[in-house]
């Protein structure tokens, strides 16, 4: 479902940018993405083995607890889906985190989530995006390039980690760096789920 205002927010035609932290600058020889927390084994991937995954395309609606809702965003990138495909899980494990760079720390930034909602086409890494603006703009280095997690609008966008570096698996929910400081461990918008 797309174009639906969340109570409280306001719709914008720009992305604004938000962060704590430096932005990450990439740098394609020391870049990996590890999987890692309950499966059998960890792994851990080079930028091109991340990039030679199938590819998705998706409309996804982002909606900032700071108000702001963006709509006619498209994105393409790799599937959350196609990276659960890449280890075996222990059993029980229903929830991870997705961390990424803060300040040169590479797990630094984390958001937590439920694994069930992120199957879809709608749970993506994100490397290129389009709209009413812009046609199919790699993702500036603001915004999280080399790859940054947008998740589905049914989260407010703080679970959206970018400069990526890797998924934690779960069996129990914890807490990551917006969480930590109050904001809400299930987040939708829809339910105005900001804070805990
Ligand atoms: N690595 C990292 N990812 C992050 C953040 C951050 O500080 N570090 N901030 C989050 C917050 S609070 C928001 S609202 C969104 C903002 O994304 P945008 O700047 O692309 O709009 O990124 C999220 N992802
Ligand atoms: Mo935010």
């Amino acid at each position: 479902m797309t174009n639906q205002l969340p109570p409280g927010q306001f719709e914008t035609d720009k992305w604004p940018v938000l962060h704590q932290g430096d932005v990450y600058s990439f740098n394609q020889d020391t870049w990996t993405f590890k999987l890692f927390g309950e499966v059998k084994e960890e792994v851990t991937l080079r930028y091109d083995d991340v990039m030679s995954l199938p590819k998705t395309t998706s409309s996804i609606d982002m909606h900032c607890v700071t108000t702001w809702s963006k709509f006619g965003n498209a994105f393409e990138g790799i599937a959350f889906r196609e990276l659960l495909k890449q280890v075996q899980l222990k059993e029980d494990v229903n929830f991870v985190k997705i961390f990424g760079y803060y300040n040169g720390d590479r797990f630094g930034y984390s958001a937590n989530l439920p694994l069930e909602k992120l199957l879809g086409d709608d749970a993506l890494f994100v490397y290129k995006w389009k709209d009413e603006h812009r046609d199919w703009e790699t993702i500036s280095p603001k915004h999280g390039y080399p790859l940054r997690f947008i998740p589905p609008a049914s989260f407010y966008l703080w679970k959206g980690t970018k400069w990526v570096s890797g998924i934690q698996f779960m069996k129990e929910d914890e807490e990551g760096f917006w969480e930590e400081l109050g904001y809400s461990m299930t987040a939708d918008p829809f339910k105005e789920e900001r804070y805990k």
